[in-house]
């Protein structure tokens, strides 16, 4: 194996990198492990490359961060030469960007498709990684790399009578390629999270009728999507290398959105109204938030943000009672993910479209014809569950990981996730994981994140190959430091205050700990880069 010289001691492995996942962070861990000239193999459970954006082809799917920004920036050509046709992309474009990037750098052929990995053991005393797939696969390298997405096991409630419903069900998270043609039907959807919100306008236009069951009111903005203007495409190109890398010192790694310079308390309220309104009308999270300074740390500057979006609500919502409904009271705006739709709140004013209180009456059980919540019973033809995902932990949670005695991951994070840098675990030496919990993952532009991880990982290696290393470990006081700075990062904003993903309050029974790293991109780039070098501190290095 190339990975270093030293390794002559170790028997032979299949490959150099086990890679797990075939979406945009594998395939990029691919490229990167070639370019060292590692052999590598990825195993992904779909049949096609894409990850999330191969799976969730739900009515209306679309990414809420601009196309020109969602997309890798390690080829100057590949940006340059690609046309996104709108703002945000779609799910079918964003898919179609990724299979052409696999193909034109030749990836495929290193991804086995269709392939769930079921185990991963460590053998302390060959430095080798053996994984195990349902496919009877048993393969081995000595470095693994988790790149399993943060939002990839998707989840229904363990709602009583599930099984028995009889008409048709599906999961935003689980749709079938074929698409589903609800005309005529009478659907239930569940979920107002990001896929409900963007599916129920689509989902609205085909069914004989639809209840939408929301539990928790979200705050949603518009995204003002359009096609892509010509004259901001050629702008954007021109400037694409400076963007980039301005891209790194931004707290959620996109550029071009200026800071803002003072707090909404500082401003007098007509101030504040200007500065939300031109935000509302400009389209988009970011620049939402970025109105003021002290909107995810102050609550009283969170309220005005809040009340104005709770004002937008009752404009457009004729029925007052449904619109009181759609506003949300039970956490800060920003708190948790914010939703850009199109279309979302106009589609409550149609005769077909009926919002139930899932709060208030909550669903009791799924009937053989329908959903029974503590108030009535509702007929349908179709569920749609748009419930979410065991977010961050559940997709490294479902595999089987192992290093040794004690040293397995549910055990390990029994507690909520321990990483260092949310790029390795203490007791696991020679895994890698991209975008794991306690990165800035999912509190940034993805890809950007997925780059600088592996490119770290990347690093890693080279070094390791420069230095006859065959094993890295992160040090269990350092994993712990990060662990503490993590979550005293996070207790100095508002976001620990939402039932949110982020801090695994959908899921009855899991650990509520915050789990992304809210410090922003530009200091996590920085402490990575310090970091390095210092020698990769926090890291140890041995030969076997
Ligand atoms: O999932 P969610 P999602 N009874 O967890 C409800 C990304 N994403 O798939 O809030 C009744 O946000 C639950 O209610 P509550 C994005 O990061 C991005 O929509 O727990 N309801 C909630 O309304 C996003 O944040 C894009 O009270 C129940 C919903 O189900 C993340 O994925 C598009 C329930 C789940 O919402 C997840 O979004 C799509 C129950 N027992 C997704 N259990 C874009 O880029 C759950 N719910 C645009």
């Amino acid at each position: 194996m190339n990975a270093n010289p030293s390794s002559s001691t170790r028997p032979e492995a299949d490959f150099d990198v086990i890679v797990v996942g075939g979406g945009l962070g594998g395939l990029y861990t691919l490229y990167r492990m070639r370019e060292l000239g590692l052999t590598a193999r990825a195993f992904e459970a779909g049949s096609g490359l894409g990850g999330t954006w191969f799976w969730n082809r739900y009515p209306g799917c679309r990414c809420d961060v601009e196309s020109l920004e969602y997309s890798y920036s390690f080829s100057p050509e590949l940006e340059q030469e690609w046309h996104w046709p709108d703002r945000y992309g779609t799910q079918p474009q964003i898919l179609e960007y990724i299979e052409h990037v696999a193909d034109r750098l030749d990836l495929r052929k290193y991804v086995a498709l269709n392939t769930r990995v079921l185990t991963a053991t460590f053998d302390s005393a060959t430095t080798l990684w053996t994984i195990t797939t349902d496919k009877g696969d048993t393969v081995s390298a000595p470095y693994i790399v988790m790149a399993t997405g943060n939002l990839s096991t998707p989840r229904v409630p363990d709602f009583p009578g599930l099984s028995r419903f009889q008409g048709e069900s599906y999961h935003t998270g689980l749709w079938p390629h074929e698409g589903v043609d609800f005309t005529g039907k009478r659907v239930g959807i569940i979920g107002t999270g990001s896929s409900g919100v963007q599916s129920i306008p689509y989902l609205a236009e085909q069914a004989k009728h639809l209840h939408v069951f929301q539990r928790t009111a979200n705050f949603i903005l518009p995204a003002r999507n359009a096609p892509m203007d010509p004259e901001r495409e050629r702008r954007h190109k021109a400037t694409y290398r400076e963007r980039r890398k301005a891209a790194y010192d931004t707290p959620f790694g996109i550029a071009g959105y200026p800071p803002p310079s003072k707090g909404a308390l500082e401003a007098t309220p007509e101030e504040r109204d200007a500065a939300y309104t031109a935000k509302w009308g400009e389209g988009g999270s970011i620049s939402f938030l970025y109105s003021f300074t002290d909107l995810l740390l102050d609550q009283q500057a969170n309220d005005t943000a809040a009340d104005f979006v709770r004002a937008r609500i009752r404009e457009v919502v004729k029925d007052s009672r449904t619109a009181e409904l759609l506003c949300p009271t039970d956490h800060p705006i920003g708190t948790k993910r914010l939703i850009l739709d199109t279309n979302y709140y106009e589609t409550f004013n149609r005769d077909n479209v009926t919002l139930v209180d899932a709060r208030n009456t909550p669903i009791e059980c799924i009937t053989p014809t329908g959903i029974r919540t503590s108030e009535t019973s509702y007929q349908f033809d179709a569920i749609v569950f748009a419930t979410g995902f065991d977010a961050m932990t559940g997709a490294l949670r479902e595999i089987d990981i192992r290093a040794g005695a004690g040293a397995e991951i549910t055990s390990k994070w029994a507690d909520g996730p321990h990483t260092y840098l949310g790029i390795m675990m203490a007791g696991f030496p020679n895994l890698f994981m991209v975008t794991g919990p306690q990165s800035p993952g999912v509190k940034s532009q993805m890809i950007l994140a997925i780059e600088q991880h592996v490119n770290f990982i990347a690093g890693c290696l080279g070094h390791m190959q420069s230095e006859g290393f065959a094993r890295i470990e992160a040090d269990q006081e350092a994993e712990d430091r990060w662990v503490q700075y993590n979550d005293t990062v996070a207790q100095a904003t508002l976001y620990p205050k939402a039932n949110s993903w982020y801090m695994g309050a959908n899921i009855p029974g899991k650990p509520r700990i915050f789990m992304p790293y809210v410090g922003g991109v530009h200091t996590y780039c920085q402490l990575c880069n310090d970091i390095v070098a210092k020698g990769y501190d926090g890291f140890t290095f041995s030969a076997i």
